[in-house]
């Protein structure tokens, strides 16, 4: 859009005026931010109301991306730089006398989600606008988001996370568009003159669903589409006593704060249902605005299922086409499954969700006999052909639980994983029997990022040296990266991305100094490490790596100088998971402290790690530590930030990583580790033992008996849990297996290090490879072989 900064800075100062009756400079940082994003929204407001109205007029069709995790990010510097207008408006700031990074920072960060799940969520969103896909979020308006971490005494604190103390500026309450949800109560059906089955409710709970409505600003495409989010209230006129207010209210009250495991209390059940039928509702409401016809629902509409958690979107409906439109279940299943599609995001067992049968019936009767409808026609259809056995394995209801991934799987018509590996192994182990019974259904989508935050917005350093030598193309479509290869040579371009690390790696030590109180030198290697913390993610392997530089320098040895940096958010109900989290902050405390290595090596720990603090983190890596286990991390996508951002890979070949060394080529990571089908063959041969390495091995007894032995001051429970886990529990994400050979591939770093242009050759091929790992492209892969969408700007060169 044309805005020129005189203009903008009227406009500004006029909103200022009109909201708060008061100059620009008599307000706090707050109110200015409120105040500027009031005019934001003029600028967009007009988009947003002609891309409703045109996805009217055209009945092009519509994606709704059903996700009970949601994690956008601050929207302020996203929707100017999609506007196009985020250097005017800097400029007109600045005129102001304002600080544009004060100002940013007024805004609270949405933590409606976890981790890579609704991260990844909220990217397709900002990449459906962007490619020109009609794409809408479907999820819940938590008020509280994932809890605030603190450290105290090195453990961590939760503090809960009032996102909505200021107002949300850009949400907007949709009261309008308002559908009741159902809970509990009986279920009659009474057989109808057609034949088909009339549904009658009997005492129910109803609870209000009202949307709020949020603008996903396309980037320069005149897009605005819509992520709506539900919150829960009572129903005018109706009598709740306190009690019955208080369980309404806690429906959309808070985020469960659990990542790759499963939360299986009946509010979550709750939480599930209250945005599945209400999104469900509103879809159907809108269709039939402007067709009679439910039968066509398929060649309008596409709803995807992230994950299990709303995979009852199935049931929801098949409720609403047999009991409200009266369609044959023939008919409705096959409306139904040509409308679902489902990702898998993970092969935890844990994380696998399952209902127990009498706590679903009883919350939801009449989802409850759809389901038992369609596992007696599923059982009845494939017992034939299948067999008993796979049946069983395969069949939603099984051993007094109602399996949601199944139920997914045979209510969808697309199936897929997340990266290669992870959609390959699907197809071995959980989803087995399914993969058999239906596999045309199975397909695989690489997870993406978007560069729009990661590099355009979080890295202007690096931003701005790019177009230095390709031009601005790339920021439109990613994939023109990989022209900088052709700079591979050119001394002073790696001379300046050098700078430009280094400039980024200043700012990340600037926080580190406010945060921790800790200094570090901007000269040593930045080995970041962030993520949730899980067992299978082995930040254990990453703490032993740095206890072994430990011994080396306090043994005399010469080391690169490097400082590892971490952000991580434990469950609060993950004991092993604390337990490493103290450990991490032990062995800071004590390396930190310790003159004789502090010169070349340091932890910095940083707290309430989320998107707005991976936005400072990530462009000032040197080293992306993806260290999980072979075949236990679906993707991962910190991995494709970092890439981006130039920093080399230190990984095992599991999830993404794999296709991240294929694009970016053999030398430009460091692999070390077993792979996924050695580990899987130890596991089933029991060929692994923990014990023996710990008894073969002087380094790993050394710093495993470190754990207990009062190296590392004030671990004693926690060091003795873990030392457990790996001695007496037989090291079940096998950090001791492949403890030597990541330290050999984080010595060939320390080697790398030593020859800046050779580093800086290889970042550079990373980020020139980062290109096909944008979530434009993904989206547009989902449109294509899953959805039926196609993108209205195509990205590819
Ligand atoms: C959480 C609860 C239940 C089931 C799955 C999850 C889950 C999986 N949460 N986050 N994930 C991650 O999703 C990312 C996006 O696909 C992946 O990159 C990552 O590997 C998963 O761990």
């Amino acid at each position: 859009m044309a805005l020129t900064t005189s203009q903008f800075v009227r406009e500004f100062e006029d909103n200022a005026l009109a909201l708060f009756a008061d100059e620009l400079d008599q307000l706090s940082p707050q109110q200015q931010y409120q105040a500027l994003a009031v005019t934001v929204k003029r600028y967009y407001a007009k988009q947003w109301a002609d891309t409703k109205d045109r996805y009217d007029r055209t009945q092009e069709k519509q994606v709704y991306y059903f996700s009970i995790e949601f994690l956008p990010g601050r929207l302020l510097a996203s929707n100017l730089l999609n506007l196009g207008i985020k250097d005017t408006v800097e400029k007109g700031l600045r005129k102001l006398g304002l600080d544009p990074a004060v100002i940013y920072a007024q805004e609270a960060d949405p933590g409606l989600g976890n981790g890579g799940l609704g991260r990844l969520a909220a990217a397709f969103m900002d990449s459906m606008a962007s490619v020109g896909m009609a794409g809408n979020g479907n999820g819940i308006r938590y008020q509280y988001g994932l809890f605030q971490q603190r450290f105290v005494d090195g453990y961590q604190v939760e503090l809960p996370d009032d996102w909505l103390r200021d107002p949300d500026m850009w949400e907007t309450r949709k009261e309008n568009r308002a559908v009741i949800v159902k809970y509990g109560g009986q279920v009659a059906l009474r057989p109808r003159q057609n034949g088909s089955l009339q549904a009658i409710y009997h005492d129910t709970d109803d609870v209000l669903a009202v949307p709020y409505d949020t603008p996903m600003v396309g980037y320069q495409t005149g897009v605005v589409n819509t992520m709506r989010l539900w919150s829960a209230e009572t129903v005018p006129g109706r009598v709740h006593d306190l009690a019955e207010k208080a369980r309404i209210n806690a429906i959309t009250q808070i985020l469960y704060p659990d990542d790759s495991d499963s939360a299986g209390r009946e509010l979550r059940l709750r939480q599930e249902y209250f945005f599945v039928s209400a999104g469900i509702q509103s879809i159907v409401t809108h269709f039939k605005r402007f067709h009679r016809d439910l039968s066509v629902l398929p060649h309008f509409v596409a709803i995807h299922i992230n994950d299990t958690h709303p995979a009852m979107a199935v049931l929801e409906l098949m409720r609403i086409l047999l009991d409200e439109e009266e369609m044959s279940w023939e008919q409705a299943w096959q409306v139904t499954v040509a409308t679902m599609s489902y990702t898998n995001h993970t092969l935890m067992a844990e994380a696998l969700e399952s209902w127990p049968q009498a706590m679903f019936a009883s919350l939801l009767p009449r989802l409850f006999q759809i389901a038992q409808e369609i596992d007696r026609r599923f059982r009845l259809t494939y017992v034939r052909r299948y067999g008993e056995l796979i049946v069983n394995q395969a069949a939603p209801l099984a051993d007094g639980q109602l399996r949601m991934a199944f139920l997914a799987v045979i209510g969808s018509h697309a199936v897929n994983g997340v990266a290669k590996l992870h959609s390959e192994l699907l197809k071995q182990s959980v989803l087995k029997a399914l993969y058999q019974i239906f596999p045309e259904r199975f397909t695989n989508e690489t997870n993406g990022i978007t560069q729009r935050r990661w590099v355009q917005i979080a890295d202007p350093a690096l931003a701005t040296l790019i177009d230095t030598k390709i031009g601005p193309g790339w920021r439109r479509n990613p994939l023109a990266l990989t022209r900088l290869r052709e700079f591979e040579d050119d001394e002073q371009f790696l001379t300046d991305l050098i700078a430009a690390k280094q400039q980024n790696k200043l700012k990340l030590a600037d926080l580190i100094q406010r945060q921790l109180g800790l200094t570090v030198a901007p000269a040593s290697l930045f080995d970041v490490q962030i993520k949730r913390l899980h067992a299978y993610k082995r930040q254990l392997l990453h703490v032993f790596g740095i206890l072994e530089a430990y011994l080396a320098l306090k043994n005399g040895e010469d080391r690169p100088p490097r400082v590892h940096v971490f952000g991580a958010k434990a469950a609060p109900s993950y004991r092993y998971a604390k337990a490493v989290i103290k450990l991490i902050n032990a062995v800071a405390d004590l390396v930190n402290h310790d003159p004789a290595v502090n010169t070349k090596l340091k932890v910095a720990f940083l707290p309430n790690y989320g998107v707005s603090l991976g936005e400072q983190i990530i462009p000032a890596a040197d080293i992306s530590e993806q260290i999980s286990l072979a075949g236990t991390e679906a993707s991962g996508t910190s991995n494709m930030k970092l890439m981006a951002t130039g920093a080399i890979t230190l990984a095992t070949l599991d999830g993404a990583n794999i296709e991240i060394r294929d694009a970016a080529g053999k030398d430009s990571m460091a692999v070390f580790g077993l792979t996924a089908a050695q580990v899987e063959a130890a596991q089933r041969d029991h060929t692994y033992s923990a014990r023996a390495l710990y008894d073969q091995d002087p380094l790993i007894h050394r710093i495993v008996d470190m754990l207990t032995d009062g190296t590392i001051p004030g671990v004693a429970t926690e060091g003795r849990e873990i030392q457990d886990e790996l001695l007496e529990y037989n090291d079940n994400y096998f950090v001791l297996a492949d403890f030597r050979s990541y330290l050999a591939a984080s010595r060939r770093l320390d080697q790398l290090s030593q020859t800046p242009l050779a580093w800086a050759r290889l970042a550079l091929a990373n980020i020139a490879a980062s290109g096909q790992f944008a979530a434009d492209f993904t989206v547009a892969r989902y449109g294509r072989e899953i959805w039926q969408v196609l993108p209205s700007q195509p990205a590819d060169e």
